[in-house]
């Protein structure tokens, strides 16, 4: 029987908290805090003991120790956190060559046709979880489902460890009782214009008709109309195939800590250069993307000399974009960073490098083949969060 699943969403549990119990193991069956510990300081995440007493991500990290006391607080090692991810993808990669990554402990694989090789869709599923138990000592929450936009809502249905399937014909089932802001793009603010019509469950917005939405949401409301059908079409784009290679974090609160914000540019800097570089790809335009205040969102765009697939450089050129910005700091509710405008580096001649640039290019490269050798092993850079 064929099977109309295609796509899985693969997201870690409680990723960073994870790390550190599985690392050190008088942390484990404990309330785990990952942040800065003081008085700007924010959760970026919280262990599932911490989540009970109703601590959670981008949350002041006073408001989680009022609410838990006695939770273990530590900074996070996030040099430590890129090699897992890195190790987590390799996993990934064996499965299909056809992987979008969404951020540090996220992606899409599209397992269309995979099924000769590795059998039914949940063994591939089964397979995934089993190897990131046994290798990596670490749990993932997995989605099947027809599409991306169900693949990823499933995989957050059963947190943590959980492995959720979606059919077709369960869409509406599935789908009707979950608040609108479920629907994939669909924000506070667009909530906050549907709230006044009656309009607060999938379900509700399902029986409008398009032309209603229309009048209330403009332009995007044929999306959304057709995701509370379940309707999505985008395909799973891969490094290799994708125009630009980007980032992004969105919080579960406005971040009020720069360098906390900061701290997540460079992380996605340091990912998106791994990235170009797995995939030989060099970048000759970085955006940086920012959503703040009242949901206003900008970008900011710089081109640069030479395409490049330096760590460095990326982050330069983000970090400057950013600071630029932050000399009028608001809290941040979004940061990404994209690398656009790809050229192929395949073989290229670097007649004019600078003995600097040179420098980095070998940083770059021995950290790249230190972390495919060892995966998670003892390598970290400097810089990032201070200014
Ligand atoms: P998430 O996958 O959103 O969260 P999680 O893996 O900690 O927990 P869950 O089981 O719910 O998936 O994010 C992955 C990591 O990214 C997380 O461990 C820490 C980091 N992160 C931040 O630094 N700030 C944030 O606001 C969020 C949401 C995540
Ligand atoms: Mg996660």
């Amino acid at each position: 029987m064929s099977s109309d699943l295609r796509i899985l969403h693969l997201d870690m549990d409680a990723f960073f908290a994870a790390v550190e119990q599985r690392d050190d193991p008088s942390l484990r069956g404990k309330p785990v805090l990952i942040g800065h510990d003081g008085p700007r300081g924010v959760v970026a995440t919280a262990s599932y003991e911490a989540r009970l007493f109703g601590c959670h991500s981008a949350q002041p990290m006073i408001v989680a120790k009022r609410r838990c006391p006695h939770a273990i607080i530590l900074p996070g090692r996030h040099a430590h956190y890129r090699e897992v991810s890195q190790q987590m993808f390799a996993i990934l990669d064996s499965v299909s060559p056809a992987i979008e990554p969404l951020s540090i402990d996220e992606a899409f694989i599209d397992l269309e046709g995979t099924q000769r090789l590795h059998g039914s869709l949940e063994a591939t599923a089964g397979q995934l979880k089993a190897r990131i138990a046994d290798e990596m000592d670490l749990t993932a929450s997995v989605g099947l489902a027809p599409n991306k936009f169900l693949a990823k809502l499933a995989s957050d249905m059963d947190k943590p460890d959980g492995c959720t399937v979606i059919h077709a014909d369960e869409v509406e089932r599935v789908l009707s009782p979950l608040p609108v802001t479920c629907l994939w793009g669909l924000g506070r603010a667009t909530a906050a214009r549907l709230e006044p019509h009656g309009v607060r469950t999938i379900g509700d917005l399902r029986v409008r008709p398009l032309n209603w939405l229309e009048r209330i949401l403009g332009g995007e409301a044929k999306r959304f109309y057709n995701l509370a059908r379940g309707i999505d079409a985008r395909r799973v784009v891969t490094d290799r195939e994708a125009k630009s290679i980007g980032h992004e974090q969105t919080f579960q609160v406005d971040v009020a800590d720069p360098s906390t914000v900061r701290r997540v540019l460079f992380d996605q800097a340091e990912q998106v250069g791994g990235r170009l570089r797995r995939q030989e790809f060099q970048a000759q335009g970085v955006t940086v993307k920012i959503r703040f205040g009242d949901f206003e969102t900008i970008t900011r765009s710089t081109t640069l000399p030479d395409p490049t697939d330096i760590t460095m450089e990326l982050w330069e050129t983000a970090r400057n974009m950013f600071d630029a910005w932050a000399a009028n700091f608001q809290p941040v509710r979004l940061i990404g960073m994209t690398a656009e405008r790809l050229t192929r580096s395949e073989g290229q001649m670097r007649l004019f490098s600078e003995p600097k640039q040179e420098q980095q290019r070998e940083i770059d490269n021995v950290m790249d083949r230190i972390k495919k050798k060892m995966g998670a092993s003892a390598i970290r850079r400097g810089g990032g969060g201070k200014k």
